[in-house]
């Protein structure tokens, strides 16, 4: 495997260049790369750099922007490299997904939907910017196992709060798994709106997810 594509992608993303970054996407598949290794290795760490540099001023929301469409354009080509990975056997369950209301970071979340989707749960992606009522129409209509929602800012974390207590209100929390992720959400803050399942990554949603459901089933036979 040539690592040096790796790092190339690494700084296409780091320097926005989409074109540069989805033609060496394309050519770390070709060699045999696995796409979540790609996403992993060459990818989350260059957001997360221009993410860094943000922070500290060297760059400015154009760069901040420049960095999510490169990284955006190498999903692109990695996703369905993603989503062929998994055999799919039968299906583990339902998620309704979606990056809460007031926030539009859907980079993590859209990896999460598709690792989900890989693994055997039937995904609908309900995008960015969703409020409580459009995450519970949702819910009802598809008649969800799982309800995923990703929040990348402070401020719009308790959101997710708002969410679990309409499903409360709406008497669709019972039946629900409710599982939520982003940067800045921890384990701690799942617990104390009352989620129950957080994972750090797509690996790890989908390991959460199964075990969730798994418990679920073992509770209904009880
Ligand atoms: C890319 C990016 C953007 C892009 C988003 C493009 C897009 N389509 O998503 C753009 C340019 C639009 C943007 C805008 C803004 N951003 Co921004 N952005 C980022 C950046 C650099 C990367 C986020 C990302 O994609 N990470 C990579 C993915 C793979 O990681 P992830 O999202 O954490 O997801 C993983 C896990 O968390 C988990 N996961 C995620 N969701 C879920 C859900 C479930 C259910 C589960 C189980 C797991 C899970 O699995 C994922 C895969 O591994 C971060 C920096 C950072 N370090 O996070 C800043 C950051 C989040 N942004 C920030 C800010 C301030 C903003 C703006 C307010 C800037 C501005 N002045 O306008 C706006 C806000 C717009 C809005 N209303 O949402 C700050 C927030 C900090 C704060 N204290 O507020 C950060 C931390 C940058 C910084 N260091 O200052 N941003």
């Amino acid at each position: 495997m040539d690592s040096r594509k790796c790092e190339e992608l690494y700084k296409a993303i780091i320097e926005g260049y989409a074109e540069d970054a989805e033609a060496l996407a394309r050519q770390l598949l070709d060699q045999g790369m696995p796409p979540l290794q790609i996403i992993d290795e060459c990818m989350v760490p260059a957001i997360q750099e221009v993410g860094r540099l943000y922070e500290i001023g060297d760059y400015f929301l154009p760069e901040l922007m420049m960095g999510a469409e490169a990284m955006q354009a190498a999903l692109k080509i990695i996703q369905p490299a993603l989503r062929g990975e998994g055999a799919r056997r039968e299906v583990l369950g339902t998620v309704v997904i979606g990056t809460v209301a007031g926030d539009l970071h859907d980079i993590g979340k859209s990896i999460v939907a598709t690792m989900l989707s890989a693994n055997g749960f039937d995904v609908y992606d309900l995008g960015v910017d969703v409020s409580a009522s459009q995450f519970l129409d949702k819910v009802r209509e598809v008649h969800a196992t799982i309800l995923g929602m990703s929040a990348l800012l402070p401020t719009t974390m308790p959101y997710m709060q708002r969410v679990i207590e309409s499903a409360k209100e709406a008497g669709l929390r019972d039946q629900l798994i409710i599982m939520v992720g982003g940067a800045p959400v921890t384990q701690a803050f799942a617990e104390k709106i009352g989620a129950d399942g957080y994972a750090d990554d797509a690996a790890g949603a989908v390991k959460v997810a199964k075990n969730l459901v798994a418990q679920k089933a073992g509770q209904q036979k009880a």
